[in-house]
Formats: C-alpha cells, structure tokens, sequence
C-alpha cells in the first residue's frame, strides 16, 4: 500500500485570473483519480492551491507582507473574506469527493496553523491521525502571524514539505499542475519549452512567476518544497493536473510523462 501525498494546483481547480472561478471538471476528474486510488487500497492524503479564491484579492490587499497602518482595516476584511473564500472552495472540492464516495475531513490552516513559510507553527497529528479510510485534505489560507506582521499566507507548497517530511511513510509526492506537464525547459508560454523529465536542484530553471495572479512563490516554491521533500519521500512528481490518470500509470508502473524531483 502506497500513501499519496498530492496537491491539487490553484491553477488547476480555479481559473486564475477570474475572481472565484472553479474548474468544476478538473475536480470531477480529480476525484474519479483519488476514489480509484482508495479503491486500490492506497491512503491518500490531499493539499490545495488557492487560485483565484485566493491570490487575487491577497495581492489586492498585500496580505502576504502582513498588516499595514494605512489600509489595516481594509485588511482585516479581505483576511475575514478570503478566509471564507477558501472554505467556500475546500467545500467544493470535498462535495466532489463525497460524489464519488470519498470521506474526506478538512483541516483549515486559520484554525491551526499560524506563520508563514514550511517553518510555520502547526501540529500535523490530526491529519497524520485520521482513520485509515479517511483523505485528510488541507489547503493554502491566511494565517495568524505574530506582530507586527498579524497576518500572512500560508502556501500549500509550504503544507505540502511539512506533511512530507512530518507524516511517516508517505511514499509518494505529487504535485499536480494546472497549465503544464511539469517541469519545462522554458516558461510554457514558449512554444520550444521542452518537457524535463528528471530534475535535481543542481539544474537551473528558466521559469516565470506571474506576480500579477501569484502571491506566493509560483514555480520556484513549488521546486524548492519538492526538492526539500525529496530528501525524505522516495517518489516526488510534478505531474499535469488535466491528465490525473497518470498518477495511477505511476503508481502502478513506477513511472508516467511528468517531471521526476530528485536528490
Ligand atoms: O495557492 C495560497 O496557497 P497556494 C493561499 O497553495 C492564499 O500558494 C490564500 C492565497
């Protein structure tokens, strides 16, 4: 039996740009993947991004450099408002689950992660404790943050190091993207980029963050988290999100198109 620690991209489950957009497909494809990996026996455990549930009013307010004097008020709102966008998107994805059968329990990071960044203060129990036949599920939020920052965002990227180097026997960890089949030679907006399909951290990227929709650390994030995961979890994959069924092609030959993450 495996345990598959795998993240569902912002990108992949909402349509970025526009302000609270779900890709309604994406997670019914999604779910059919996650209930055939439980019916296979495997544990699975789920993190997600926060697309345009998040990122869009997080970088209108600037919530990921915590609190400013002159806008704290306007601030405080968009906290509260985010805060609930994200349940309102986690919701989503767990109504899907349970459609096709998944029990699935929520840990929203506001009620007990605080900091930011894969050092941030949390206990991991409760989701390493959840029943054997339960997908733990998880996702990227606005946090506590002690002054004078009050608050800041907590990636999933983030959820995704300390779930992979916390929680024991997690075999693989996988990433799924929303625009691209993983790691690329060149941004994916480049008609030459070119799929890379063994990456250390030792090989330079040529990548792009689009601070305009992202307030975390786009590609390069997710590649540092994965790269830290990789010293601890023997399969880490960015694998496309709009073709899940390669994870079960991985999962039952050992490998799939997608980028491998290695030490
Ligand atoms: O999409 C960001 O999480 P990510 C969370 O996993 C918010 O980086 C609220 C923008």
């Amino acid at each position: 039996m495996a345990h598959i620690l795998m993240k569902f991209g912002g990108g992949l489950i909402t349509t970025k740009s526009q302000m609270k957009t779900v890709d309604r497909d994406a997670i019914t494809k999604l779910s059919q993947i996650v209930s055939e990996l439980s019916r296979l026996d495997h544990k699975v455990t789920i993190v997600h991004g926060a697309g345009s549930f998040g990122h869009l009013k997080a970088k209108q307010w600037n919530i990921a450099n915590g609190a400013q004097e002159d806008i704290i008020e306007q601030q405080k709102e968009a906290v509260i408002s985010i805060r609930e966008d994200m349940l309102e998107l986690n919701t989503e994805v767990c109504k899907s689950f349970s459609n096709h059968n998944i029990e699935c329990q929520s840990f929203p990071p506001s009620d007990w992660a605080s900091e930011v960044g894969a050092d941030f203060v949390g206990d991991l129990s409760p989701i390493e404790n959840s029943s054997e036949d339960v997908v733990p599920i998880t996702f990227g939020d606005v946090v506590d943050c002690s002054p004078p920052k009050l608050f800041g965002i907590l990636s999933g990227d983030d959820l995704m190091v300390r779930i992979g180097k916390e929680i024991p026997g997690i075999t693989h960890c996988i990433f799924l993207l929303g625009d691209t089949e993983g790691l690329l030679s060149a941004p994916p907006s480049n008609p030459n980029a070119s799929l890379i399909p063994m990456w250390s951290k030792e090989q330079e990227v040529s990548g792009e963050h689009d601070t305009s929709q992202d307030v975390t650390g786009g590609i390069f994030l997710k590649l540092e988290s994965a790269s830290i995961i990789s010293k601890v979890v023997p399969n880490v994959w960015f694998i496309d999100g709009r073709k899940p069924e390669r994870v079960l092609e991985l999962l039952t030959t050992g490998t799939t198109r997608g980028t491998q993450i290695v030490q």
